[in-house]
């Protein structure tokens, strides 16, 4: 079905231009369509079950106070302020610090829709306000330069939109799009919106065909144009979103003020990079501007720039219904999962570039898998699946979501990763500088990257094709799905991750026809990931039930999901499914030399690894051989409540045991020995 934007979006588009009283900036000749697959707005589905409801809560409870608190002590917000003249003083921190309360905000906004909060609402106000008064009078914002010109970050990028490559004043301005987009929906109110269009018009001014061509050096003004070109209709946004994409590897000679040649910029203390690089590094394979995107075939360089770019150019595919990437998307996809990714869903294996390394070069202990990748991973597979509606796409994001995401946060939401490694010795700093979680970095992409994407999980669960619903994920909710103009009320309720058993029922009280998709996940088909990068030991598929009001029917699986007939379902009804869960062992591809001679163990969609705290062996020496064998149980007084591994040579002899942890809990006591890939003769 092809959509002109989707009837949602014309209305808020609708009503939004005519209380601004001016026409949209949209050719009507020029009609955009947007994914063929609708998610389910977040705002439309409610989260509540045992695994991650409490996480939302500690996510607005604790983590964006925290992050908010932080960015207060660090200077982040009163460069605002001194930017717009009610404060004094220098600018603190790093060149894109403005981007951390962007993100925050975006958070903040997401949880404000989902449960109104009077303090917060006021605090963000006051936090607008300081980012308005911090504009210039032509819409630029970028409070490093405007505190303090001959000061800023370094001498030779006190010219606005120079040496963009390193400056990131693009990058920041794209999370401000996407804040004020969510700020926008969240409270109807257009203060931050405004800001967001009046710069981005200013962008626009400077940068198109016959303009300055200069490219982000990190993308995602991509991203955050989308989003603007959404919720305005105003459709320069796309274009110039989609010349940002176009732009990459070509008219290197027509950027205006690219100098980074003789700029050989080092970042000394608060250097994130830890190098000095020169210009065809800055717009090399780094930032994916060694060729044009058409031309690329493989996941390069820095992740984060790298999957924000991936998932702005399906973005652009999906609108404009241009097919002239779909080659490159998919080689990359491919390469990625294929030749790149960790068995967590992380990527990013050379700390140096915080980026991709070698095809099979997996490391377990310096792996850099940063969570800002792992969401970016993330956000592109939900586009390719709203783009596709094929099933391999939630694969990989689940693997991401429980694991190598999911890792990120403590459980008290109060101290984060932004590597997430594999393997650790208890010594090695691999935490920028720490070894186990830290408060805050001189760099904080990530804890402020987490605040954003926890909030708006509940929009990932559910998308609609014409009558069909897409069940991709087994979280406990209630959803209003918008059919044919009816709300089908359905709810989910699940113990997932530690039981595979989900049931469904509906509370609308008249009938509605929807023909429901519930996807199988690929671990209950025998598949780590949709590629042979790992694979299980054993090759068992597990049982799968489904039972209709009771009555067990037979499984129509097709496509990777159960295909529901397509029929009436009201608060009558109910439909229990059920894949069975069981510990897997898990081998690399031979090619992966790190994990040669080694095994991992899972269960459901669930990693795990041994931490030396459970292990008083340690567990980066110990051995397994075929005596051993796995057992899942669940322990309701670690961390309230996990499911664990034992492995156990004779039930009697407790001397013998290896126990294990979901490795998304890793880290949450002391920093001690923990892997997820264990030696093993088996
Ligand atoms: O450059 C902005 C962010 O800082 C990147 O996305 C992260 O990798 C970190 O370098
Ligand atoms: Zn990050």
């Amino acid at each position: 079905m092809l959509r002109i934007i989707n009837s949602k979006s014309t209305i808020l588009f609708c009503i939004f231009f005519l209380i601004l009283g001016c026409k949209p900036d949209i050719n009507e000749e020029e009609k955009y369509n947007d994914y063929p697959i609708y998610p389910v707005q977040f705002t439309d589905v409610k989260i509540s079950d045992n695994f991650w409801e409490k996480r939302l809560d500690v996510n607005k409870e604790i983590t964006i106070p925290a992050t908010f608190k932080k960015s207060e002590e660090t200077g982040r917000i009163s460069n605002f302020a001194k930017a717009g003249g009610s404060e004094e003083g220098s600018f603190e921190g790093i060149f894109f610090n403005d981007s951390d309360v962007f993100k925050i905000i975006e958070g903040a906004s997401y949880s404000l829709q989902v449960k109104p909060d009077p303090n917060l609402k006021k605090y963000l106000d006051e936090l607008i306000d300081k980012i308005a008064s911090a504009q210039e009078k032509d819409g630029y914002l970028y409070t490093n330069r405007t505190i303090n010109p001959e000061k800023a970050a370094d001498s030779a990028g006190v010219v606005r939109w120079t040496n963009l490559e390193i400056f990131h004043e693009l990058y920041n301005v794209g999370h401000l799009y996407e804040a004020a987009v969510a700020h926008y929906k969240a409270t109807g109110e257009k203060k931050l919106l405004n800001v967001a269009i009046k710069n981005a018009n200013l962008v626009n001014e400077v940068f198109g065909p016959d303009k300055n061509y200069g490219v982000p050096g990190h993308q995602e003004i991509e991203i955050g144009l989308v989003k603007l070109y959404r919720v305005t209709g105003d459709s320069k946004y796309l274009n110039l979103a989609k010349f940002f994409i176009d732009q990459r590897g070509r008219n290197k000679n027509k950027r205006i003020g690219q100098d980074s040649a003789t700029l050989k910029f080092k970042f000394d203390k608060i250097n994130p990079w830890g190098g000095l690089y020169d210009n065809d590094f800055w717009t090399g394979e780094y930032s994916q501007d060694h060729k044009p995107f058409v031309e690329q075939d493989k996941a390069v360089g820095h992740a984060v720039r790298a999957v924000y770019f991936y998932s702005g150019v399906t973005d652009i595919a999906a609108i404009t219904g241009t097919k002239e990437y779909d080659l490159a998307l998919k080689n990359i996809w491919e390469d990625i999962v294929e030749r790149k990714i960790f068995l967590t869903g992380g990527i990013g294996a050379e700390p140096g570039i915080e980026g991709f390394g070698p095809d099979y070069d997996l490391p377990n202990a310096t792996a850099y898998t940063e969570t800002c990748a792992a969401i970016a991973l993330m956000l592109w597979n939900h586009r390719l699946f709203l783009r596709s509606g094929d099933v391999k796409y939630f694969d990989v994001l689940e693997r991401i979501l429980y694991n190598g995401f999911l890792s990120s946060v403590s459980f008290k939401g109060d101290t984060y990763l932004y590597p997430n490694p594999l393997e650790s010795d208890g010594k090695f700093k691999f935490n920028r500088g720490v070894c186990g979680r830290s408060e805050w970095f001189d760099c904080s992409c990530c804890p402020t990257n987490i605040v954003r994407f926890l909030p708006s999980l509940p929009g990932y669960i559910y998308s609609t094709q014409d009558e069909r619903i897409f069940v991709n994920l087994f979280i406990g909710s209630s959803a209003k799905i918008s059919i044919n103009g009816q709300n089908l009320l359905l709810k989910q309720k699940t113990n997932y991750p530690w039981d595979g058993k989900i049931n469904f029922s509906f509370d609308n009280k008249e009938p509605i026809s929807a023909k429901l998709n519930i996807r199988v996940p690929s671990w209950s088909l025998g598949s780590v990931l949709p590629s042979s990068l790992y694979n299980y030991v054993d090759d068992k598929t597990s049982k799968m039930k489904l039972k209709i009001n009771g009555e067990p029917r037979e499984l129509n699986i097709s496509n990777g999901y159960i295909q529901l007939e397509d029929r009436q379902w009201s608060h009558n009804d109910n439909i229990v499914v059920e894949f069975e869960m069981f510990v897997r062992k898990v081998k690399s591809n031979d090619k992966v030399i790190a994990n040669k001679g080694k095994i991992a163990f899972e269960y459901g969609p669930i990693v795990y690894c041994a931490e030396e705290v459970d292990n008083s062996k340690g567990v980066l020496d110990l051995s397994l051989d075929e005596e051993y064998s796995p057992q899942f149980f669940f322990d309701k007084n670690l961390f309230d409540g996990i499911g664990k591994i034992k492995l156990t040579k004779d039930e009697k002899s407790k001397s013998d045991e290896v126990k294990l942890i979901p490795y998304f809990a890793w880290a949450n006591r002391e920093a001690r020995e923990m892997a997820v890939w264990l030696n093993s003769k088996l």
